[in-house]
């Protein structure tokens, strides 16, 4: 389960209800007060995925407690609950091993929740708009996707091509904090409805932004 130092996979770790009740939230949250939307960047291009934000606002690459680049509202706030499932998500990828961080000490302050349809990809980047290098916890629920976990150096080979099904855990800390990865290919229509999300894949990635008001 230790796809690479420090990046951990943990398959089915959410329960049904778990998915459900994260569904319902991210449902709310993709109402507003920042309407979830495709992220336009600054080359010009417009992402596949839609993204809402919890917590901090993330635009391109940069975060804000407002959302500029939509409607200026204020991001919906980052609850209590969350900060709880986030650290009970490192206390299981690490073990309490806590070579990369004791779970009770970490407390994300943002998410990122991305929508993907079965067309949706997401090209192979870096995540370091963060001013922080604590662990990012992604959680995935509906339709499988390709995971692609590459290398620090280069968006290309090496990497490793995973699979990540609804209820999957897979935390990103240590030396794979600032690995290259991305979504090259989710397969439509393999998720469970009982979730909530008749179709499409859903990832919710919790993050320390380092940032303070
Ligand atoms: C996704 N999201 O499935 C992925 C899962 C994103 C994004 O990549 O930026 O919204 S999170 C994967 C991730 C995050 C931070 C670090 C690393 C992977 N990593 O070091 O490989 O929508
Ligand atoms: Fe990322």
């Amino acid at each position: 389960r230790e796809v690479a130092p420090g990046a951990v996979h943990v398959p089915d770790w959410l329960t049904l209800q778990q998915q459900r009740e994260l569904v319902a939230a991210c449902r709310a949250w993709a109402q507003g007060p920042v309407p979830i939307r495709h992220t336009r960047l600054p080359s010009g291009g417009v992402m596949s995925v839609q993204t809402v934000c919890v917590g901090w606002h993330w635009l391109p690459y940069r975060y804000s407690r407002t959302a500029d680049d939509v409607n200026g509202a204020r991001a919906a706030e980052f609850p209590g609950w969350m900060v709880e499932l986030g650290r009970r998500a490192l206390a299981e990828a690490y073990q309490n091993k806590s070579e990369e961080m004791a779970a009770a000490d970490y407390t994300p302050d943002t998410a990122l929740i991305n929508f993907y349809d079965g067309q949706a990809k997401l090209g192979m980047h870096q995540d370091k708009d963060e001013k922080s290098a604590a662990p990012v916890v992604s959680l995935s629920i509906g339709d499988t996707c390709v995971f692609r976990v590459g290398n620090t150096a280069t968006r290309t080979k090496p990497y490793t091509d995973i699979e990540l099904a609804s209820g999957d855990l897979f935390v990103f800390g240590g030396p794979s904090r600032y690995v290259y990865h991305g979504v090259p290919k989710v397969h439509e229509g393999t998720g469970d409805p009982a979730t909530g999300l008749r179709t499409g894949r859903l990832n919710i990635t919790m993050r320390v932004t380092g940032l303070r008001d």
